[in-house]
């Protein structure tokens, strides 16, 4: 059955994965995404593929995104912990978040 792998990745290693994915034969749609707990943009691949080929993908993705520590530096509430001055929080991103989601029907017209 083919997967529907929903992608997020930081947008910093994007190029490398983009690059490694067709590289590989694999094809991605980028879409541009923002993360609801820090609300700055990442990135969303949609990247269609056979069972049998969720191994593959996913290294290439360890090997490509990495974890990085980001500040936690947008106040959700206003003036709350986060304001002016305020010492940051870090919070680590990354390196990916997949879903792995069953294609019901694949079909390029
Ligand atoms: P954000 O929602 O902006 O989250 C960025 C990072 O903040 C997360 O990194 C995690 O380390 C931390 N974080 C998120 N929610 C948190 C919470 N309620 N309490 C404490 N820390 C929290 P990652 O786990 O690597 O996630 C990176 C991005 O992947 C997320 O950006 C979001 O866009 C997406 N994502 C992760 N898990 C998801 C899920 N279950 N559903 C939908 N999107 C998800």
């Amino acid at each position: 059955m083919m997967k529907l792998l929903i992608t997020i990745v930081q947008d910093q290693d994007v190029p490398a994965l983009l690059e490694a994915l067709t590289e590989n034969g694999f094809r991605a749609t980028k879409l541009a995404s923002t993360g609801g707990f820090l609300r700055v943009g990442n990135t969303t691949l949609l990247i269609g593929i056979k069972e049998d080929e969720r191994d593959a993908v996913f290294a290439l993705v360890k090997k490509t995104c990495k974890r990085r520590e980001q500040p936690e530096n947008m106040p959700k509430i206003p003036f709350g912990r986060a304001g002016l001055g305020a010492q940051l929080d870090k919070v680590l991103v990354g390196g990916a978040t997949i879903f792995v989601v069953d294609v019901e029907r694949f079909e390029r017209i």
